[in-house]
């Protein structure tokens, strides 16, 4: 692959609404990316391997729980810095937020929000060090945008709690230390669990042959009659509310990811356009290119304004669910309709692994499905302003 020369559009001087830590955050991701991230991702990705040698990295530049006080080994950053991060992230690779935004938002949030002062302390300083990788288990083979209606269940055995059941298409499972897992009792209540590596009856099997998100591992999680010590419930919040409040927090960090993605393949494409010659000029110079480029700046600049306005309201505890799903759903869909058109500008060196922009565009047809899908977004929305769930 090519050397990285990513420079990021910023149409509007949106650099003027970011604090200087806020750049400082930004700029110390972005260095990281073009150094440890671009050399090697093209081939993790053809290789379909996650790149374990960035775990350190990732832990270094902060983005294992961002804002996540310094107390629990986090960062102690506001949500545009958390934003920046992920953001920066993805514009290497969606894999690899992924890996960031499941520890960060999936893991680490619900220990910090739902968890007991001894499960925070127990967990959270190596979470964010990188020392202990945690996945996140909601969907069931049978239940991916209803969560509620979840199989998986625990029974109350005295002196622990015997978990059964399944989760599948779960981010960092084949490698993860621990898991943090919703699953009903008895009654029908939804409780998350942490549920540790090497329990016996706990299997991680990975999932293979998929085209997209390639250097990040999926994979199962499979609980079979696996005793869990009763310390390991998370016990201030239970119900759907308490993993769907988790991916609050995740949903807006794709928000940002997908800019961050977005600007690579808008980038690739401007530079690419300029420097090749076809009836003796640049394609750059014809309108139709000049179009497609003209259209990727201005949803580009429209994402970023959408998403700085949601950090401020999210810094302020003042961004509602729907807000956040109208961000992710939007700015998902522009990343994945610019890295087409970015794609098409390249002609057929864009179908080749010498340009990031195939995989940004098949890496997005799994954002646009995972942390609920475009569609479930959109009925969000709807629920909102009418009223009235359409969901079932
Ligand atoms: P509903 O009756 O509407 O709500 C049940 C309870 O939850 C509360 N609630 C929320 N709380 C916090 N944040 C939100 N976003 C919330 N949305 C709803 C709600 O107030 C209620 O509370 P209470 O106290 O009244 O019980 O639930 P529903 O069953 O009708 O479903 C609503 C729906 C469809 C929106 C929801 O189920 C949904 O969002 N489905 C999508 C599922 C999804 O996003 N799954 C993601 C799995 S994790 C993942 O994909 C990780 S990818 C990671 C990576 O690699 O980056
Ligand atoms: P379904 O719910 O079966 O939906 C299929 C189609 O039906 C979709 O188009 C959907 O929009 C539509 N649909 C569903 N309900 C409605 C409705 N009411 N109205 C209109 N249309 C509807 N999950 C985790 O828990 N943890 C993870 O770490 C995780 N990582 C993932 C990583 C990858 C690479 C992928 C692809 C998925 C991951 N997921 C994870 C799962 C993800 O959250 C689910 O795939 C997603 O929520 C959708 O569920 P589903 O795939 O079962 O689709």
């Amino acid at each position: 692959m090519a050397a990285d020369q990513f420079q990021a559009p910023d149409y509007f001087l949106l650099d003027d609404l970011l604090t200087e830590e806020h750049k400082l955050v930004r700029d110390a991701c972005r260095e990281w990316v073009k150094r440890e991230v671009s050399p090697i991702i093209e081939d993790a990705a053809q290789d379909a391997k996650f790149p374990h040698q960035l775990l350190s990295g990732l832990a270094e530049i902060g983005a294992f729980g961002p804002y996540i006080p310094e107390e629990y080994g986090g960062a102690g950053l506001d949500q545009i810095s958390y934003g920046l991060i992920m953001q920066e992230i993805e514009r290497g690779d969606s894999g690899i937020r992924s890996t960031a935004s499941v520890q960060s938002s999936l893991v680490m949030y619900p220990i910090w929000k739902y968890g007991d002062e001894a499960q925070k302390n127990k967990y959270l300083p190596k979470l964010a060090s990188g020392e202990m990788i945690g996945c996140f288990g909601l969907t069931e083979p049978n239940h991916g945008s209803n969560p509620g209606g979840m199989e998986t269940k625990y029974k109350d055995m005295g002196d622990h709690y015997l978990l059964n059941g399944a989760k599948l298409w779960i981010s960092n499972s084949p490698f993860a230390d621990i898991a943090v897992v919703w699953a009903k009792n008895e009654e029908g209540r939804i409780h998350g669990l942490i549920v540790e590596r090497g329990m016996e009856g706990f299997s991680t099997p990975e999932t293979h042959h998929k085209w997209s998100l390639r250097a990040s591992a999926t994979g199962e999680l499979i609980f079979d009659n696996v005793k869990i010590p009763k310390e390991n419930l998370l016990p201030n919040k239970s119900g759907l509310g308490a993993p769907l409040g988790c991916l609050d927090s995740a949903r807006y960090g794709i928000a940002w990811g997908a800019i961050g993605a977005a600007m690579d393949c808008y980038d690739t494409a401007l530079r690419y356009a300029k420097e090749r010659i076809q009836f003796g000029k640049p394609i750059a110079g014809f309108q139709l290119q000049q179009k497609k480029l003209a259209e990727m700046i201005t949803e580009i600049t429209k994402a970023q304004l959408l998403t700085w306005r949601l950090g401020v309201l999210k810094n302020e505890n003042r961004a509602s669910s729907a807000q956040i799903s109208m961000a992710k759903r939007n700015n998902v869909e522009m990343a994945l309709n610019i890295a087409r058109e970015a794609r098409q500008i390249l002609g057929a060196m864009g179908i080749t692994g010498d340009f990031s922009i195939m995989r940004h565009m098949m890496n997005l047809e799994s954002v646009i499905t995972y942390e609920g899908t475009h569609d479930i977004h959109l009925l969000i929305t709807g629920m909102d302003i009418t009223g009235i769930p359409a969901f079932n």
